[in-house]
């Protein structure tokens, strides 16, 4: 049989092909403004092809080191080897103590709508600009080479480069943080990373010094909850929620000042992977968050997120329950709601990694006139916390000459020397004032465009002491549980069942449970019942501690409220074998194309398989290579032979075992039921467990584009966690 063609996987390779990162950029970061200025006069001169030293020596040979004779030693003469061991010996920077483990991406930000009643912030006022961004995502607690897929915060960290100064907004997927104040920082810290004795366990919280400290501090109660949740364990980084944290406040050009929390909405929606699939990915894709995002902007699939901001103004600081500068509490979207004002898209991958997303420097002190500051400890803390821990990483006070941190605005300052500084500026005048300089640089009067620090009146005697207003830990932990949906609370109870399950110390046990009691009656007794304990007496105090049920209900907390009827960015796995219905085949793949998935066709061995009618088919990956936790939905399509390939191949079995199990959508055409069928009988469950919740099938005469619309229409849910009897399947 001749070998035909296939057009499908041969657009896709030449797309691929085509990807040149400089094509796709929307508008240039500084970062290459700043390289060609670099660059200009050196490219030209040497004939880019020759490898030389780093001051530009052509090298001759770079096998072999210089000897005293082919067998002899070597000579401390090797200057070239020298240099080039000597640098790779000092290659690495120390990694950050936190978040250590990222991915970034260039992009843009785009204003829907003036904030100049609110803000005078330069690149919010008009809509036709755009401001370039750099965004880094990262886990908090794991080394630089952990999993992507670790429960944990997500660092959603953005920089847009202004015409003002870099606006560092460096937030997390989480909308409020475990502690109160920043002094606890470095214990929170050093209770969650790997133990101190042994550096055991790698970027997970399931362990005794973790939970052993969040116990004593009720405070915390509320972030636990929601990194017990799915959210602690997002699907990608194009998928879950980024937000400021704190309480900022907008300046306007009067003087005038409101309140604001900022919020990053994925248009994709919200959505996260499950328990079980997570820890799977961290052995079979431990990059999964960073190939998903690298993988999306080279498809042109950008991850975009729509910006929002809370604002409350000024004289409304108190009519809360809770204080406004307490960074453990969120102010609900069913009391404020939030404002859409604009949308940023990633649309360039980073060229070098070290470069740009290890050498950017975020820092809360990058802020500019018409965003301001609050009184929240937390982030009072954080302003000192971010320079001097540049100061480590970098080993000096340049970092901000490097291409990804210098910004577009002016620097014009007598800030001089220091190690590796690059800019060489001119004239002996390094000091202010000056009359030999022209007085030159001047500070400018804030009226005049400097930076506006609000002057909120502020007395006080001096004191360590916490806010009375900071002391109910409680009553948000509880709105967001009972904002829950059902099967994201038993998410949450497993997630307690396996950190806590970890802890072996029992007293640490029921200190937490003790608190969760505080939380909701039913999730305590679900917890110490799973964990085979009775349940504790409440903490010891919990009366005097203010508390709310109000409001009832916020549905912005439930993923289940969050989602998005776009299947753009879904990854699709269709299982097929050798005389595999090529017609339904190739339906899915250009119906599922059409609406922005991308569609892998996965079977026993890689390279062809050929259709009922004899037709090649590219194969993307072989089923031993790749496991249902790295895609979103599966088709299965018709073909008596293929079916029965695949129902002997157990990888294909537990392919679609799992994908049930993690609550995915499947559809099977035709014969393609009969692999359901093979996954049920094998599930280990009893007769009857796979419900047909999520799972859509058809006879090969129903494979229409009217099928597939509906196969749409569920890859749009995404999941199906209410599945009855999940736990039942063995995989
Ligand atoms: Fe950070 N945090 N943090 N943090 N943080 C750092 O700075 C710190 C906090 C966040 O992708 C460090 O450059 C203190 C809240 C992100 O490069 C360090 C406190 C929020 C990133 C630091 C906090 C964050 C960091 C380590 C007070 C969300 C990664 C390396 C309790 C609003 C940025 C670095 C990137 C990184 C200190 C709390 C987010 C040590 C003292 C709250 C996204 O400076």
């Amino acid at each position: 049989m001749a070998k035909q063609s296939n057009q499908k996987f041969q657009s896709k390779k030449m797309a691929s092909q085509a990807i040149n990162p400089d094509l796709t950029r929307l508008s240039p970061s500084p970062s290459d403004d700043n390289r060609s200025d670099q660059m200009a006069g050196l490219v030209g001169v040497l004939p880019s092809e020759s490898l030389t030293s780093e001051t530009g020596t052509i090298i001759s040979d770079n096998q072999n080191q210089l000897k005293a004779g082919v067998r002899g030693p070597t000579l401390l003469e090797d200057h070239h080897y020298r240099e080039k061991i000597g640098h790779f010996d000092h290659e690495r920077i120390p990694e950050r103590v936190v978040h250590a483990r990222g991915a970034a991406a260039h992009g843009v930000f785009q204003l829907y709508k003036p904030m100049g009643d609110y803000t005078k912030a330069g690149f919010l006022q008009d809509s036709a600009i755009e401001t370039p961004v750099f965004v880094r995502f990262s886990t908090v607690q794991g080394s630089r080479g952990s999993a992507d897929t670790a429960r944990d915060i997500r660092g959603f960290a953005v920089r847009f480069y202004t015409q003002e100064d870099n606006f560092d907004l460096v937030g997390n997927n989480i909308p409020v943080f475990p502690i109160q104040d920043s002094i606890k920082f470095p214990d929170l810290i050093h209770a969650a990373k790997p133990e101190a004795h042994n550096e055991i366990p790698q970027a997970s919280t399931a362990h005794d010094t973790f939970w052993d400290f969040i116990s004593l501090m009720p405070e915390s109660t509320h972030a636990i909850m929601w990194i017990m949740s799915d959210r602690g364990i997002p699907r990608s980084y194009a998928d879950m929620e980024g937000f400021g944290v704190h309480t900022f406040r907008f300046v306007n050009e009067e003087g005038t000042s409101s309140f604001v929390k900022f919020h990053w909405k994925p248009v994709a929606g919200v959505h996260s992977l499950v328990w079980d699939e997570a820890q799977k990915l961290g052995g079979k894709d431990p990059d999964f968050h960073r190939r998903q995002l690298w993988e999306s902007i080279n498809q042109g699939t950008y991850p975009e997120y729509e910006l929002g901001v809370q604002i409350v103004a000024n004289e409304e600081e108190f009519d809360f329950e809770f204080d406004l500068l307490d960074s453990t509490k969120l102010i609900p979207e069913s009391l404020v709601p939030v404002q859409i004002i604009g949308k940023m898209t990633l649309n360039r991958n980073p060229d070098n990694y070290f470069a740009e997303t290890e050498q950017v420097a975020f820092h809360l002190g990058n802020i500019v006139p018409g965003i301001d500051f609050t009184n929240d400890p937390l982030l009072q803390g954080r302003l000192f916390s971010y320079i001097d821990t540049q100061l480590n990483r970098f080993g000096s006070a340049n970092y901000n000459e490097l291409p990804i941190n210098q910004p577009i605005a002016n620097v014009n300052n007598n800030n001089r020397d220091g190690f590796m500084r690059q800019r060489i500026v001119k004239g002996r005048v390094n000091y202010e004032p000056n009359s030999l300089g022209g007085g030159c640089p001047m500070q400018k009067m804030m009226q005049e465009g400097g930076f506006t620090t609000y002057p909120e009146p502020v007395e006080g005697t001096k004191v360590r002491e916490r806010s009375p207003t900071f002391a109910d830990h409680f009553s948000q932990a509880a709105l967001f549980w009972r904002s829950q949906v059902d099967w994201e609370k038993d998410h949450i109870v497993n997630a307690f069942l396996f950190e806590l399950g970890k802890v072996e110390i029992i007293g640490i046990r029921e200190r937490m449970v003790s608190n969760l009691t505080q939380v909701d009656a039913v999730l305590a007794q679900r917890v110490a019942d799973g964990l085979g304990m009775p349940l504790p007496t409440p903490p010891v105090g919990y009366k005097d501690v203010p508390y709310t049920a109000e409001p009832e209900m916020d549905e912005k907390l439930s993923m289940a409220n969050n989602l998005n009827e776009s299947i753009k960015g879904r990854k699709i796995a269709i299982l097929a074998a050798n005389m595999v219905d090529g017609a339904a085949l190739e339906l899915a793949c250009t119906t599922l194309e059409s609406e922005g998935a991308s569609v892998k066709i996965i079977a026993p061995i890689s390279g062809d398989i050929s259709s009922i009618t004899g037709k090649l088919i590219g194969v993307d990956h072989s089923l031993p290579t790749v496991s249902s936790t790295q895609f979103d939905a599966v088709f299965i399509p018709g073909g008596m032979e293929s079916v029965k390939t695949l129902c002997l191949n157990s990888f294909a079995v537990l392919f679609v075992k799992e994908a049930y199990k993690h609550g995915k959508p499947i559809g099977a055409a035709d014969d393609g039921v009969l692999l359901i069928e093979k996954a049920e009988r094998t599930s280990g469950a009893p007769n009857d467990t796979f419900s047909d919740i999520g799972i859509l099938t058809v006879t090969k005469d129903e494979v229409d584009a009217n099928f597939m619309d509906q196969f749409v229409g569920i890859v749009a849910m995404h999941r199906f966690n209410e599945r009855p009897d999940l736990e039942a399947i063995s995989v």
